[in-house]
């Protein structure tokens, strides 16, 4: 259209200037821009937390521009997309990730000096998106950052949860939850999308009609909730390309109890109609245990109902059938969370769409992907019939008849082996039957992903080896990885600047291949002298806030050593804890003059347990008890420290993973699916204490086993070890430590009782007792190591330098490669 004599888009370009500019002149107008009509401060007085928003105002601009452009070209190219379903992303700050992928860090950071403010306070003022528990969703914030990055035509879609994962306060030791209201302060990096909202229905029945003179099914439900999308765009590094992840909100249904109305109960009809918005409130804090709640189903459902509507309306927009809907659309499951996704577009395509069901179930199983993180069939979703028929009595019909089809196929396949069968069968019977959501995943997907090798070998061996046997071709496996740009540039940016100058180029922040070129280097004197310098740097600023957060003062000299994970016993941080109580007891055992051999340690241990799980927080009170004890023991001194950082989350991780030395991942072998923590210390240069478990084998083949302190059972030995009595081959210095604890030396006596029964008495199902002894040696291999500085230097730059296969750009590209079938597609600049 003209206007005044001119194109309405040159008009349009000629008011918004082309794009917003980067130089620091314009973002200081921006700012301030954004501090008088934004935050609605006046712009000769605001304080750090204003500055904050401001800013985060200004960069959020800069996002939409180049989000608008990459939709706009992903529309143009109509390309096959990949839709990435997850209940749990675990985002972190978004302020310095965006800076950094925009490449506009500096151009800020002056910006903001000339107006009085730093931008490094600033970057902290902003609070944490944990909107997931731990590894799983963290994964896949990594991997948004990736795709972005690499330019790949990918949607994420999950839960807005009102409430994250809750934030952990310490009180006499012990863990309390608190909640994670993170939306109080207002949330710049999202945009409510008020005109994208989808009905999602619950309940109600399922009735016979003809349509076209054709029997079908349709559903009548009983309650309708409505989803609101909330955009949070996603920038890529060093490419205008910016995917979105697209977070969907409960909302009341404008059609919700009527009747209600009707009756004059005006003010009950609100407070129930109010009730819709539970469904999104909060995310589910226990990490792998599954308890067949209502509301898990709800949440699982509404969020995979609205996501599969807005794609179907995107596809419909371009696409008259759904012949060539395989070919547009890759649909990537999380584990079995989204899994629901399944029988819902079987039943679009069937009940909406009419398409029969060989063409339906055609279409459904050439689109879905399922990635499995978990070896331990416990941790495999299951939901009663019950619950299902309830909440959705078509879906658990459609899984009915899957289950019948594939039943049917199988027993062609292997006759009337019924123990297998009924291993296989997607509903398993018993006392209260159950819908096994991972077998519908695997049946119901092209490809299956294990998350490391060792993973891959285990769901061949142990957790579906019946469906390996059938279908091998679906089995892979895709070793994970985190995203270099959060995990060095963000949070290590002195390392950063080294590796940039050292390799002459800050190319690997995109082509990660290139830092295997500091391997030349590991032994150049300049180089580690420069690298110590670094490292010094991020101890100081870790052993600050140990100082602020815990009150013990920590000596710069000694080695910090660290455990930061989600609480649980598979992790062992029991061992941890049991390896410093040993460690005290020997220095307080010495004589003089074999202590100033001693190695001074500082170790550091994180992490939440799951609210429900008491073994996890007596794990916690141990942490702290036994800290009590050594901390204020002046014969110890700086020769050893243990301190609890309270609620660790992903920024927390930021500052503690660079000033680390060595980092601890010693899971019983076979039971880390994969384990992600240990690629980000290796990016950072600090060296792995760790089991042969999840990808550390993989690690071993970079890192080479000579440059890491690797220890304990291997996991075929595992079995075997379970059988026997463990008491019997558990050290004496085990049991000695673990009677300390019994004996009350470190108090709570009677609290702790159950915790040692874990590990004595012929249980320790963990076999913390038969790896005492090699974990011993290997934390004195540590200490050994560390005192020769040259040595370890050499180690810690061969770390990050062999650290690119752990890129999840790595395991990004395996993906699109193998089994989405997706391709690049580059917004132009
Ligand atoms: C989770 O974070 C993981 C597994 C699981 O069943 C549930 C949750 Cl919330 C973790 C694995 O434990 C870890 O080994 C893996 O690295 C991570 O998922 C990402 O794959």
């Amino acid at each position: 259209g003209f206007v005044g004599g001119k194109k309405k888009t040159d008009r349009m370009f000629e008011l918004m200037d082309g794009f917003l500019k980067n130089d620091p002149v314009s973002l200081q107008k921006d700012i301030l821009h954004h501090v008088e009509y934004t935050v609605a401060r006046s712009r000769f007085s605001f304080d750090d937390f204003e500055a904050y928003q401001a800013l985060s105002h200004s960069v959020r601009d800069r996002l939409i521009e180049r989000w608008h452009d990459t939709q706009q070209h992903f529309k143009k190219k109509d390309p096959k997309r990949l839709y990435f379903l997850s209940l749990e992303f675990l985002m972190g700050r978004s302020l310095s990730n965006s800076v950094i992928n925009l490449g506009i860090r500096d151009q800020c950071a002056e910006a903001l000096s000339q107006l009085g403010f730093e931008y490094e306070v600033l970057a902290e003022q902003e609070g944490d998106a944990a909107l997931g528990n731990g590894g799983l969703a963290r994964l896949s914030a990594c991997q948004m950052d990736s795709l972005a990055t690499l330019d790949y035509p990918a949607w994420g879609y999950g839960l807005r949860y009102q409430y994250g994962l809750f934030r952990q306060i310490i009180l006499d030791g012990f863990q309390h939850e608190q909640p994670d209201y993170w939306l109080n302060f207002g949330n710049p990096w999202e945009i409510e999308r008020v005109h994208v909202s989808y009905p999602v229905k619950f309940y109600g029945t399922v009735k016979e009609d003809v349509v076209n003179g054709k029997k079908c099914k349709v559903w009548i439900p009983g309650e309708t909730v409505e989803a609101v999308a909330y955009d949070n765009p996603i920038p890529g590094y060093g490419t205008r390309n910016t995917i979105n992840l697209r977070l969907w909100a409960a909302k009341p249904s404008d059609g919700y109890d009527i009747e209600s109305y009707n009756t004059g109960d005006y003010i009950n009809a609100i407070v129930n109609r109010q009730k819709a918005e539970i469904i999104s409130n909060v995310l589910y804090p226990d990490d792998r245990s599954y308890q067949g709640k209502e509301l898990r189903l709800k949440q699982q459902y509404f969020f995979v109902s609205a996501s599969l509507q807005d794609i179907i309306r995107r596809f419909k927009d371009v696409h008259g059938n759904f012949d060539d809907f395989p070919d547009k659309v890759a649909l990537q499951l999380n584990d079995t969370h989204p899994s629901i996704s399944i029988a819902e577009l079987m039943r679009v395509l069937l009940d909406e769409e009419h398409l029969g069901w060989k063409k339906s179930w055609n279409i459904v199983k050439k689109v879905f992907s399922f990635t499995t993180h978990t070896v331990q069939p416990e941790a495999l979703e299951k939901v009663p019939v019950d619950l299902f028929q309830n909440v959705l009595p078509r879906h658990l019909q459609i899984i009915y008849d899957i289950n019948f089809a594939f039943m049917e196929e199988l027993k062609k396949k292997i006759g009337q082996d019924y123990a297998r069968l009924s291993r296989m069968s997607i509903v398993e019977e018993g006392a209260v039957k159950n819908i096994r959501v991972a077998n519908l995943s695997i049946v119901c997907s092209h490809t299956v992903n294990g998350v490391s090798r060792a993973h891959y070998e285990l769901l061949k061996t142990r957790v579906f080896t019946d469906f390996y046997e059938l279908w091998p071709e679906k089995f892979q496996y895709k070793t994970n990885g985190v995203t270099q740009r959060r995990w060095i540039v963000v949070s290590n940016p002195s390392l950063c600047a080294l590796i940039s100058k050292w390799l002459g180029t800050e190319s690997w922040i995109r082509d990660i291949d290139l830092l295997a070129r500091l391997r030349e280097y590991a032994s150049n004197s300049d180089l580690q002298k420069e690298w110590m310098m670094v490292k010094k740097i991020n101890k100081m600023r870790l052993a600050e806030y140990i100082e602020t957060m815990s009150g013990v003062k920590v000596s710069l000299d000694a080695m910090f050593d660290v455990q930061i994970k989600r609480i649980h016993e598979y992790k062992r941080q029991l061992l941890n804890i049991l390896g410093v109580i040993h460690r005290y007891d020997c220095i307080k055992n010495m004589e003089k003059n074999e202590r100033e051999k001693v190695v001074p340690r500082v170790c550091i241990i994180g992490g939440k347990a799951p609210p429900g799980y008491e073994i996890a927080k007596k794990i916690i009170k141990l942490c702290h008890a036994v800290a009590e004890t050594i901390n204020n023991d002046n014969d110890v001194g700086d020769l050893l420290k243990l301190v609890f950082i309270p609620d660790y989350n992903v920024s927390v991780a930021e500052l503690v993973i660079p000033g680390s030395d060595l980092s601890q991942h010693i899971s019983t072998a076979g039971h880390e699916a994969s384990g992600t923590g240990s690629m980000k210390f290796l990016m950072n240069g600090c060296l792995l204490l760790a089991t042969a478990d999840g990808s550390t084998n993989e690690i071993i083949e970079e890192i080479g086993a000579e440059n890491m302190f690797i220890f304990g059972a291997k996991i075929n030995e595992v079995p075997a070890l379970r059988e026997k009595d463990s008491t019997i081959k558990a050290p004496v210095q085990f049991v000695r430590v673990v009677r300390m604890v019994r004996d009350g030396y470190f108090g709570f006596k009677d609290y702790f009782k159950s915790l040692c029964d874990t590990v004595e008495n012929g249980k320790d199902f963990y076999l913390l007792g038969s790896d005492f002894a090699s974990y011993l040696e290997a934390q004195a291999a540590a200490d050994r190591a560390y005192v020769d500085k040259k040595k370890w230097n050499e180690m810690s730059i061969l770390c990050t330098a062999s650290s690119a296969r752990f890129s999840s750009d790595r395991t990004i590209e395996d993906y699109a490669e193998k089994t989405w079938g997706i391709q690049p597609c580059k917004c132009p600049f």
